[in-house]
């Protein structure tokens, strides 16, 4: 989710050398649910998400790239979660675009989890439509519970010590060429000088902001798999990988360590390298008087049968 520019330029870097394997309908005859939110009641239920913003000031929330991050843009409706972007001219931190993140497990930004839900290897499934929405993007997300805390350590240039995993993101609304498409990624490393990521742009989701679709991540010791609508769309293996000179790059880069998962809907950083050609597009061409919804059906998680 963080240092796009920099995804962008170890996208040339990683493309083209990842090994993909066979991708298949997910078998959930293999897997029980151990965990799940149907958002079925009146309101969210705090004892299984938290909000993943920090708070400054005694405000309800806190900047977030372009825009603000608040603990109340989201609200439970009609069997969804419905989490919003939207101007507020009289925001707690001024006029600006606020939006929302929740989490299953609490932290603080010194890496440290305050419990809540996070599991090894599974199945992770979100039922969701995303909002039609320029300079913004919607995602199912996941993090290890250090939040890299020890990532540049023991275990530098592999993933086993935790990977961010982004099971979708949806920033591609203001490119009428990638509209109908969602990425998924892989970064690792922490978010500094040693960051290595693996993304997957292009993969087709009709009508993604009208339909409801299913976005899912299989994870196990030795790979994830990456699913929309219940069909595998990227791959990505523990084995070694070379780069363009032929020389080995990557390997381990599967988390061997407990991750929980993050819904989220932000705004780019027009300041930020690329800014907002370089990701999602210009927050300028939204209306400012509408709300710009990421509707969640259902979030389930699975593990495999023993
Ligand atoms: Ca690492
Ligand atoms: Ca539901």
């Amino acid at each position: 989710m963080k240092k796009l520019a920099t995804l962008v330029i170890l996208f040339v870097l990683t493309v083209g050398v990842l090994s993909l394997s066979s991708c298949q309908k997910i078998d959930t005859d293999k897997f029980s649910l151990v965990w799940e939110d149907e958002f079925d009641g009146e309101e969210l239920d705090y004892t299984k998400w938290h909000f993943d913003g920090r708070y400054v000031d005694g405000k309800n929330g806190a900047p977030r790239n372009g825009g603000y991050w608040v603990d109340d843009a989201f609200k439970v409706e009609d069997g969804n979660l419905v989490m919003t972007t939207e101007w507020r001219e009289d925001g707690d931190f001024g006029a600006g675009w606020y939006s929302g993140v929740l989490s299953t497990a609490y932290y603080d930004y010194g890496g440290e989890t305050n419990g809540g839900f996070a599991q090894k290897y599974g199945y992770f499934e979100i039922r969701c439509k995303v909002p039609a929405i320029y300079g913004s993007w919607s995602a199912f997300w996941m993090m290890p519970t250090d939040n890299f805390a020890n990532a540049n350590t023991e275990y530098l240039n592999t993933g086993i010590d935790g990977t961010e995993i982004d099971i979708f993101e949806s920033p591609f609304y203001y490119d009428i060429f990638m509209r109908q498409t969602v990425s998924h990624a892989v970064h690792y490393d922490g978010y500094g000088e040693h960051l290595k990521s693996a993304p997957k742009t292009g993969v087709n989701v009709p009508n993604l902001y009208g339909d409801f679709h299913t976005y899912g991540l299989e994870w196990t010791e030795n790979y994830y798999k990456f699913y929309v609508d219940g069909i595998c769309t990227w791959t990505v293996t523990d084995e070694k990988y070379k780069n363009r000179q032929g020389e080995t790059v990557y390997q381990n880069i599967v988390s061997q360590v407990e991750e929980y998962i993050i819904l989220s809907s932000e705004v780019v950083n027009p300041e930020e390298e690329g800014g907002t050609k370089g990701w999602c597009g210009d927050l300028a061409k939204n209306d400012k008087s509408k709300k710009y919804d990421f509707v969640i059906d259902y979030v389930r998680v699975y593990q495999l049968n023993q």
